[in-house]
């Protein structure tokens, strides 16, 4: 699926680590999905993820088929021979992850080429020492304090978020701490979209079906 920014605007990024207590991944992606998010990331990390590599693979082809069911794209975080392997619409690179060039030389060698990558970046300085040649998005935050990621950068807040979205072309989704309720500020700065984790674990069906169409159009404007 060819990269558009307007994926980005209602983000879901999950891992088996992300679940609270009785929840199911595969559910709760087809939730979010009924309510209409417009991109999916697979991100199993940390002690508490799926270290064993071929129940890894599982679940993410199982995502895949559950994402092309909705016609939505399923990025792969850090792991590029998962993200080509299950035939992933995108991969999502870290600072800290492998070297993003490698990644873009991996994919172009691969039999899916057209896999799009996105790059966090958390500040000017990060901006300035990227190379972007290859990179669709931009993932910058954490915008607020987050407890679903051990090693995020220092908060970078409205004002970080604003001076990435003026320095670059690329365009950017808003990640870390962010709820459903900052839609519209965050849309405001002229970034593309909001990505989150526990704010989606936390939601009923009831607010996700309210929410994301609401996401959704907040940052259709
Ligand atoms: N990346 P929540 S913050 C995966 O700043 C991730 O790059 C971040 O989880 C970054 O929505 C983060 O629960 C965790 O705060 C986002």
């Amino acid at each position: 699926m060819q990269f558009e920014a307007k994926m980005l605007r209602s983000y879901l990024v999950i891992g088996t680590q992300d679940l609270l207590a009785g929840q199911d991944l595969l559910a709760l992606v087809e939730a979010t999905l009924k309510a209409g998010v417009t991109i999916v990331q697979y991100r199993e990390k940390g002690s508490a993820a799926i270290q064993n590599a071929a129940d890894k693979l599982a679940l993410a082809q199982k995502l895949k088929d559950l994402t092309t069911k909705y016609q939505v794209p399923l990025v792969i975080d850090d792991d590029v021979d998962l993200a080509l392997a299950v035939g992933a619409d995108g991969i999502h690179v870290g600072q800290s992850d492998q070297k993003m060039q490698q990644v873009v030389a991996k994919i172009k060698a691969s039999a899916h080429p057209e896999t799009f990558v996105g790059l966090s970046v958390s500040n000017l300085t990060q901006l300035a020492n990227s190379d972007l040649t290859g990179v669709s998005y931009l993932g910058s935050g954490p915008i607020k304090a987050t407890s679903s990621k051990a090693d995020a950068d220092p908060v970078i807040g409205l004002a970080g978020l604003t001076a990435l979205v003026q320095a670059t072309e690329l365009p950017i989704v808003a990640i870390g701490g962010v709820s459903f309720t900052d839609d519209t500020v965050i849309a405001a700065t002229g970034a593309h979209g909001l990505a989150m984790i526990s704010a989606f674990t936390h939601a009923k069906d009831s607010e996700l079906n309210t929410w994301v169409p609401k996401i959704n159009q907040a940052f259709s404007k």
